[in-house]
C-alpha cells in the first residue's frame, strides 16, 4: 500500500464521521503522489499524518441572552491547524451547519491556501452553529461579545488572526473587536477585516471577489482570452458573490444570477452596477431574501434551487460548500461554460471536479481562486504592523500581483509534476510543499 493511502486510512479510521473533512483531505492526498514519490523525505518525517492533525483544537460554550431574556447556548470553535509558515490564519464562520469536521475541512484548506498567497501565514479556522439569521443587531452583538470573552484567550497579532466568513461580516468583526479590546485593553490588529476608521484595510471587503475574478482572467489569459463580453453565473449574494459582480462588470462581463439558501435569480439583461448596489443594500443592511430581487427588477426570473442550468460562459460558485453536483457540472459544461472560478470553499463535489478536468475546462479550485480575501487579511496585518494603510490603487495592485502569482505557481507546478494544466494537483502540490518543508526544518513539533 503506497504512503498516501496508507495515511488516508488512517485518517478516515479516525475522523470517518467527519465527511467534509475527508473530502478536502482526499483531494489533496490524491495530487500528492508524485511528490512523494520524489521526495521521500516527506514520509520518513511523517509529513502526512502530521499536516491532517490539527495542531490544536478549542470547543466552548458561548452563552448569551436573546431579545426575550432567555438564555441560549451556542458551541464556539477554532481550529488552529498549521503554524509552520506564520501565526494561524483564516475566518471565523457563524451558520447553524457549523461543526468540528466542517471546520476541520476549511482550517486544511486554509492551510494550503495561504501558503500559495506568498505571505507568510498558517493556516485556521473556527465559528459557532450561531444563526444569525432573524436575530437583532443586539442578540448578535451579544452573541459576538460571549464567543469573544472565550476566544480572546486564545488569539493574538502574532499567534491566531481570525477574520470573516459566512454570516461573519463587518457587523460582527466590529462587535468581535470591541469586546477583545475591552478585555485585553489592547488595540491590535487580532482580526481581520475591519472598519477602515479602526485598523482595517481598503479593499478588503472586496478582496474574495475581485481575486476570483483576476484568477479567471489569469486562466482565460493561458487562451488568449478575457473576461470581456463573457455571460457569468454566480452563486450566493454576500460578501464573495457581491464583488465577484461587481469585477466582471468592471472587466466587460455580464453576470446573470445570484442565489441565496432559499433561491436564485436569472436576469439575462445583467446585474448592473445599480442593481448591485440594491443587492448589497438588500443583504448587507435590510437582510432581505434574494427572491425580492425579482420583485423589484423586471424580466428577471426566480428559481427555486441553484442556478447551474442557467447557460453561461463562467460560473463563479460563491456561496458554500458542495453547491456543485456531478450532474450539475454535466449541465454546466453541455450549456457550453468553460471556465469555473471558485469563490467559495469545497463548492464542487469530487463527482463535480472529475467532469471539469474531464472536459479540460478552465477550473481554479478554491484554496487557490478564493485565496484573495485572505491574501489582503494579510495585507491588513502588514499595514497594522507598521501603523499605516495603503491606498486602495495599492492595495489592489498587490491583489492582482498575488493572484498572478498563485495561478503561475499552481500552473508550472502541475507542470513540473505530469500533470499538464490541472490546477487541482497544481494549487496542492505548491501549496503544500513550502509547508511541508518548513515543517522538516522546524523539526517534530
Ligand atoms: P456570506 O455570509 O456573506 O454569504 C453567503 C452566501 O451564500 C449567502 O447568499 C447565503 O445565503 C449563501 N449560503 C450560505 N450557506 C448556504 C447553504 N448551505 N446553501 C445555500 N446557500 C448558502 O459569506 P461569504 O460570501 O463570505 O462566503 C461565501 C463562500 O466564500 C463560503 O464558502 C466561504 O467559505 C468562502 N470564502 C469567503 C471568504 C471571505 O473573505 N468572506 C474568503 C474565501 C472564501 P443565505 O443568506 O440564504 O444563507
Ligand atoms: O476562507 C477564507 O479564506 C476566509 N474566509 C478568509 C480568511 C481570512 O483570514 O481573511
Amino acid at each position: 500500500m503506497s504512503y498516501v493511502s496508507d495515511v488516508m486510512d488512517k485518517v478516515k479510521s479516525r475522523d470517518g464521521h467527519q465527511a467534509e473533512f475527508l473530502q478536502a483531505v482526499e483531494e489533496v492526498l490524491d495530487s500528492l503522489d508524485a511528490v512523494i514519490e520524489r521526495n521521500p523525505k516527506y514520509q520518513e518525517h511523517r509529513i502526512l499524518e502530521r499536516i491532517t492533525e490539527p495542531e490544536r483544537v478549542f470547543m466552548f460554550r458561548v452563552p448569551w441572552i436573546d431579545d426575550k431574556g432567555d438564555i441560549q447556548v451556542n458551541r464556539g470553535f477554532r481550529i488552529e491547524m498549521n503554524s509552520a509558515i506564520g501565526p494561524y490564519k483564516g475566518g471565523l464562520r457563524f451558520h447553524p451547519s457549523v461543526n468540528l469536521g466542517i471546520l476541520k475541512f476549511l482550517a486544511f484548506e486554509q492551510v494550503f491556501k495561504n501558503s500559495l498567497t506568498t505571505l507568510p501565514m498558517g493556516g485556521g479556522k473556527g465559528g459557532s452553529d450561531f444563526d444569525p439569521k432573524g436575530k437583532s443587531d443586539n442578540e448578535v452583538m451579544r452573541f459576538c461579545q460571549s464567543f469573544m470573552t472565550e476566544l480572546c484567550k486564545h488569539i493574538g497579532p502574532d499567534t491566531d488572526i481570525p477574520a470573516g466568513d459566512i454570516g461573519v461580516g463587518g457587523r460582527e468583526i466590529g462587535f468581535m473587536f470591541g469586546q477583545y479590546k475591552r478585555i485585553r485593553n489592547e488595540f491590535t490588529g487580532i482580526l481581520t477585516g475591519k472598519g477602515l476608521n479602526w485598523g482595517g484595510s481598503l479593499i478588503r471587503t472586496e478582496a474574495t471577489g475581485y481575486g476570483s475574478v483576476y484568477f479567471a482572467q489569469n486562466m482565460l489569459a493561458t487562451r488568449g482570452d478575457s473576461i470581456e463580453g463573457k455571460v457569468c453565473a454566480v452563486s450566493g449574494s454576500g460578501n464573495v458573490a457581491q464583488y465577484t459582480v461587481e469585477k466582471v462588470n468592471d472587466l466587460g462581463g455580464k453576470c446573470v444570477t445570484l442565489s441565496d439558501s432559499s433561491g436564485s435569480i436569472y436576469d439575462p439583461a445583467g446585474i448592473d452596477a445599480e442593481k448591485l448596489a440594491f443587492v448589497i443594500e438588500l443583504k448587507n443592511v435590510k437582510r432581505g431574501r434574494i427572491k425580492e430581487y425579482a420583485n423589484k427588477f423586471k424580466n428577471v426570473e426566480y428559481m427555486e434551487g441553484r442556478p447551474w442550468g442557467i447557460k453561461c460562459d463562467c460560473a463563479f460558485p460563491s456561496a458554500t460548500q458542495n453547491e456543485i453536483s456531478r450532474t450539475e457540472a454535466e449541465t454546466l459544461v453541455k450549456n457550453g461554460c468553460f471556465v469555473v472560478s471558485e469563490g467559495a470553499n469545497m463548492p464542487t463535489e469530487p463527482g463535480g471536479v472529475e467532469v471539469f478536468l474531464k472536459n479540460k475546462i478552465l477550473y481554479g479550485p478554491g484554496k487557490a481562486a478564493n485565496a484573495g480575501g485572505v491574501a489582503v487579511s494579510g495585507l491588513e496585518m502588514s499595514q497594522n504592523s507598521q501603523r499605516l494603510s495603503w491606498t486602495r490603487e495599492e492595495v489592489d495592485q498587490r491583489l492582482e500581483t498575488i493572484m498572478k502569482a498563485i495561478h503561475t505557481q499552481a500552473f508550472n507546478a502541475s507542470q513540473e509534476y505530469g500533470a499538464k494544466d490541472n490546477l487541482v494537483v497544481g494549487a496542492n502540490i505548491a501549496g503544500f510543499v513550502k509547508v511541508a518543508d518548513s515543517m522538516i526544518d522546524q523539526g517534530v513539533v
